[in-house]
This record gives C-alpha cells, structure tokens and sequence, in this order.
C-alpha cells in the first residue's frame, strides 16, 4: 500500500492468489484445516487493511441486500468480500453470518430486503440454495425478492438457472454489477 499499489491488485495478486495455493496444498494433503484457518485470518486482517482502498466513498443507498453464507457451510471470506463492495457500491447490508437456514433468509425479505444473496463453498451445501429457494415460494415471497448465488465451482451459472435463482456472480465485482442489474 506504501508503494502505492492499487487495493484490487493485493486483493487478486496477493490475497486471494495466496487462497488458492492454500486450497491446492490442502487437495494434496499437505495443508490441513489448521493451515487453512491460519491463512483464513491473515486474508481477513488483510481485508480489514484494504477496505478503504476497496471501498471507497459511502453512496446514496442503492437498495437493500441480506447476504448470507448458507446452511452447513463455514467459509465467510468471500461472502465478506462481495458485501464489502457492496457497501461500497451503496447497498444496505444485512449481514446473517454463515450456516444461515432458509427461514433466517425468509425473515429478512419480509423485513425488506430486496435481494438476498447466498454464497456456498461446498459441494454438499451448494443444495441448500435451492432450498431456500423453495422456502420463499411457500412463503409467498418468491416474487418480492431477487436472488443472486455465488461461490466455488460447481456453484455456476448453469447452477443457478437449476435452481431457478434470478443472478450468479463469479466474484465480488461482479456480484456488485448483477446486484445493481437485479435492483434496476
Ligand atoms: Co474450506 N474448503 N473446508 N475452509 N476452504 C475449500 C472451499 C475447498 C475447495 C478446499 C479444497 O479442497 N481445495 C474444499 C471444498 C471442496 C468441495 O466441497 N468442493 C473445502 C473443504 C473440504 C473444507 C472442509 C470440509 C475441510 C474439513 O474440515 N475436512 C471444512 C468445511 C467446514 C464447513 O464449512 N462446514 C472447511 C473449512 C475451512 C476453514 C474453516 C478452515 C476455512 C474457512 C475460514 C473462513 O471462511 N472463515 C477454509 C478455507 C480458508 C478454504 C479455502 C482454502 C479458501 C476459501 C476462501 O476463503 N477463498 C478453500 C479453497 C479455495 O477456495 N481455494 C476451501 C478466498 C475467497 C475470496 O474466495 O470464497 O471463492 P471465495 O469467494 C469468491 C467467489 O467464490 C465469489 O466472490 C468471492 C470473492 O471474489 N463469491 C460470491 C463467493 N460468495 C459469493 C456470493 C455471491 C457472489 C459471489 O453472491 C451472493
């Protein structure tokens, strides 16, 4: 940052580059759940020191979006990362954690979100989007809110027309365009 490096650039060439090789040595069985943990918190110090540079200005608001990682699954960084350029977009955010069941993202459209946004990191949980898909429909809500998905493959494009979702985004700058798109 010193050297003025751009935020983007950290966040891509360092941060999220470092992730990956994390997540390579952890499918070789070299790194196990502690390594990951420990790069898990030293990506999140990293953000907590890049989100001025990411972020930028506060907007008038854009709209409201409760973002969520869904039920089962632990991984928060880059559900953290999409709301955090989110906000800096000018979104509301209603931030519900992780391992959030269908009925918390239920309440938060009757309390006014316009746009839920779900993230999944595991093949074993990416089906609970679609259950959450489904809770909305009988709970009459389904028409009230748009829907965006993201996440680590096979959370996909294709994924998300399956399950009948309104967006996918294959990374925070992206979710913030569909975001913006889905609001229109
Ligand atoms: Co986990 N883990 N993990 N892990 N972990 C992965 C996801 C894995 C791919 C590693 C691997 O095998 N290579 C693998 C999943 C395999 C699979 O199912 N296909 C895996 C596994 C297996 C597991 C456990 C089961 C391990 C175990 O216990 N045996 C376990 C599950 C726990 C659980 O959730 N119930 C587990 C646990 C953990 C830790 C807790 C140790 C830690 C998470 C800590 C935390 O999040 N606070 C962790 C980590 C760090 C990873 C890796 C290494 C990194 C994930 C990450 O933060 N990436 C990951 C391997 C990898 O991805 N390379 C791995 C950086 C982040 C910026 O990217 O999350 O992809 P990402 O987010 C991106 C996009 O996906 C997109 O935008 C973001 C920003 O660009 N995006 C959205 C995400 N959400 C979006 C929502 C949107 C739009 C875009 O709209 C709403």
């Amino acid at each position: 940052m010193a050297d003025g490096v751009s935020g983007e650039v950290i966040l891509k060439d360092a941060l999220i580059a470092a992730m990956d090789e994390v997540g390579t040595r952890f499918e070789q069985g070299d790194f196990y759940a502690p390594e990951m943990l420990i790069a898990a918190r030293a990506m999140q110090t990293g953000l907590a020191i890049l989100k001025p540079l990411l972020v930028g200005g506060k907007a008038e608001s854009a709209g409201k979006v409760a973002i969520g990682t869904v039920k089962g699954d632990l991984h928060d960084i880059g559900k953290n990362l999409v709301a955090m350029m989110l906000e800096g977009a000018g979104f509301e955010i209603i931030d519900l954690g992780v391992d959030v069941a269908p009925q918390i993202f239920v309440t938060a459209v009757e309390e006014g979100a316009q746009v839920i946004g779900m993230s999944a990191l595991l093949t074993t949980t990416m089906s609970n989007m679609g259950v959450t898909i489904e809770a909305l429909k009988a709970a009459g809500l389904r028409d009230n809110v748009k829907v965006m998905v993201g996440g680590a493959p096979p959370v996909t494009q294709e994924f998300a027309n399956q399950i009948g979702a309104d967006g996918f985004a294959s990374d925070a700058s992206s979710a913030t365009r569909m975001a913006r798109q889905l609001v229109s």
